[in-house]
């Protein structure tokens, strides 16, 4: 049988399962990486499984988003980072070498593999033409263990390119117009594979700015095929060896199939406060623009910066607006300053960040009150800038760099000829050297620890029955970081669960953790796509801490859902979506949980009386893990039962 090219990738790594969309599958990982942030938990867990050595290929533990070292929290982490890298077979990033999946792309993404990332942005490697895949740091942990990864088979969507970019329009105006079209939750359960006679106009830097994107469509990944595009980047990275061509096979099936004609595209932003609010920057004409950056895991590349100093060279900002810059890595910063580069961005007075996420995490670069903000990022969620009544817009580096100059959007109509673009200088530096390859046996490195890091305690078994109290009902499209803000503060508590569970929900409801502390059991209500955005478990680890043993939504993001699975939460969805409407807040249920089965329908009864049916998409196993209290205990009694 004819397979699309995510068929035949996985087809290559399935362990177990069969290919049937929705079905259960478990993938050998070839490649795992962490960032910083939640890479600390990963290899706390990762160290509780008692091996002396990853199992993987490759695994790569990057620092980039805890880098401001306010205080000895961030340094203390990176030290124990680098340890832990040094002693079980992982190759270390120190801070400032760039971003995680700008690096990944550089260095080691390879055509064909399997990579899961401790980060939702993974799928950048995508551009390469690796299933690459975001997961919770535990799910990482396990696959470094040699663990399969278990996610449902998707369904894969043919992303069918025509035509070619014209004018000022560029590969973040392609995503963003998918976003548009179809949502952030678009992608649940999808992968996202592009084809057509479009696909070759396009470098593997900008397929990486669509990929890495396609996080914000929900997707399970994205991917681009491997061919003569591909060669050409991996060549200039000094890795040719890196390269095989892969394809779909010539009459392969999608189970959907959507069209773009590259050519009718134009500069688009994402208006506040979702990655989905497509707008055209015409329609902005006028607006005034307070900040702009340009950066980030999307659109760091060379490519991306080089377009900017091409518009910056000889002119200045607006006075009126703040105009920031973070190479995606050193690399990246060393091709700028070889080429020239470099200084047309000095001179014009941008601000010339360390390469690292900085401002796209809240790390810094936060906009004034109420400033508008034009960001090459991937995320527009309210507050996540840092600055509650932010209004970020979400665009390329070349619109962002033209709002710089004039103080505002405006119509690309007036731009003029847009620059050159260039995808990588002839000679390209390597800095493979700048990463620290672990020794061939590290039995003998001491493991780092600061008094940050704090050890997880042993969760208790889910509870027969559950009669709880409805501690927070919110609405659609919850984010990760409406669950567990980001920001230089709360993210430098990432490796102390007790201390980061007192921000859960802080800026929904700054009433939340006391309200949670005084009840028992608490459950959430939510509404669709409940957890969307990153891969950080601590948004299941803090509530779990609090004591909340289910979430009732209409529906879930899929990381999100893995990682309330992994830690023992109940993910239950509403059999009607309409009765979310006749549960409120502090409405007191009561759920018989050990008789609870895997996709079997049951009822939960409000306040003793009326009942709710609700079901589930659990699998035997992931009820059992739930049941269990979570997957280390689980994994902790299967080895205890393997070992007697
Ligand atoms: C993000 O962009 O939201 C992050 C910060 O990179 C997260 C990971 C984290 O919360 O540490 C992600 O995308 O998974
Ligand atoms: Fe870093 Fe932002 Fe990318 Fe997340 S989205 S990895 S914070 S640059």
């Amino acid at each position: 049988m004819p397979h699309n090219l995510t068929q035949k990738i996985i087809a290559e790594h399935l362990v177990s399962g069969d290919m049937t969309p929705g079905a259960e599958i478990a993938l050998r990982i070839d490649q795992t990486l962490t960032q910083d942030a939640t890479g600390t938990m990963a290899y706390l867990q990762f160290e509780a499984m008692g091996l002396d050595r990853v199992q993987t290929e490759l695994s790569v533990s990057y620092v980039d988003h805890n880098t401001l070292q306010v205080g000895f929290r961030n340094p203390d982490d990176h030290r124990y980072l680098q340890s832990v890298a040094e002693k079980y077979g992982i190759v270390f990033s120190p801070p400032g070498t760039g971003i995680c999946h700008q690096l990944h792309l550089e260095n080691f993404a390879k055509p064909g593999k399997t990579l899961i990332g401790s980060d939702s942005h993974t799928p950048t490697a995508g551009g390469a033409g690796a299933m690459a895949m975001g997961a919770g740091g535990l799910s990482v942990a396990l696959a470094m263990a040699g663990e399969p990864y278990v996610i449902s088979m998707p369904k894969v969507v043919k992303v069918n390119l025509t035509g070619r970019l014209t004018g000022w329009a560029s590969a973040k105006d392609i995503i963003l117009h998918l976003l548009g079209k179809l949502s952030v939750k678009g992608g649940v359960g999808k992968v996202f594979e592009y084809a057509g006679e479009g696909v070759a106009s396009l470098s593997v830097p900008e397929r990486a700015v669509i990929t890495n994107m396609g996080a914000e469509l929900g997707a399970t990944t994205s991917i681009f095929p491997s061919d003569a595009r591909t060669r050409e980047f991996l060549t200039a990275m000094g890795r040719p060896g890196d390269f095989s061509e892969l394809g779909p096979d010539p009459d392969a099936d999608y189970d959907e199939v959507v069209d773009i004609d590259l050519s009718s595209l134009e500069p688009m932003a994402a208006a506040p406060h979702m990655p989905d609010k497509a707008v055209t920057i015409a329609s902005l004409d006028g607006l005034k623009v307070d900040q702009a950056c340009i950066g980030s895991c999307t659109n760091s590349s060379f490519a991306d910066l080089a377009a900017a100093a091409d518009i910056l060279n000889g002119q200045k900002p607006h006075p009126d607006t703040d105009l920031l810059i973070a190479p995606g890595s050193r690399q990246v910063l060393l091709m700028l300053s070889r080429e020239g580069l470099l200084d047309p961005i000095i001179t014009s007075g941008a601000r010339i960040l360390e390469c690292a996420c900085g401002p796209c995490i809240g790390m810094g670069g936060s906009p004034s009150s109420g400033g508008v903000s034009a960001r090459t990022f991937n995320r527009n969620f309210e507050g996540r800038s840092g600055t509650k009544d932010g209004q970020v817009y979400l665009v390329s580096p070349m619109t962002a760099a033209i709002a710089a100059l004039n103080g505002k959007f405006t119509d690309p109509a007036g731009w003029g000829e847009p620059p050159k673009r260039r995808e990588f200088p002839a000679d390209v530096p390597s800095i493979r050297a700048m990463f620290i390859d672990p020794p061939a046996d590290g039995s003998k490195v001491e493991i780092k620890r600061g008094p940050n890091i704090v050890a997880l305690d042993p969760f208790e078994p889910m509870p027969s029955v559950i009669e709880a109290t409805v501690a927070l009902k919110v609405g659609d499209d919850i984010t990760t970081d409406h669950i567990l803000p980001a920001g230089a503060e709360i993210t430098a508590l990432r490796s102390n669960i007790p201390a980061i569970s007192r921000h859960i929900f802080g800026r929904v409801d700054p009433e939340f953790v006391d309200r949670i502390d005084r009840l028992d059991q608490g459950v959430i209500l939510a509404g669709e796509n409940y957890g969307q955005g990153s891969s950080r478990e601590h948004a299941a680890l803090g509530p779990r801490h609090l004591g909340v043993k289910a979430v009732i939504a209409k529906s879930f993001a899929r990381i999100h859902r893995a990682n309330l699975v992994n830690f023992g939460i109940l993910p239950l969805l509403l059999a009607d979506p309409a009765d979310f409407d006749r549960l409120d807040q502090g409405a007191k249920i009561r759920l018989d949980a050990a008789a609870i089965r895997p996709g079997v329908e049951t009822v939960l009864t409000i306040d003793g009386g009326d009942p709710i049916p609700v079901k589930n998409d659990l699998t035997e196993k992931e009820l059992a893990t739930i049941k269990a209290g979570g997957l280390l205990n689980a994994v902790r009694a299967s080895r205890q039962g393997a070992s007697s």
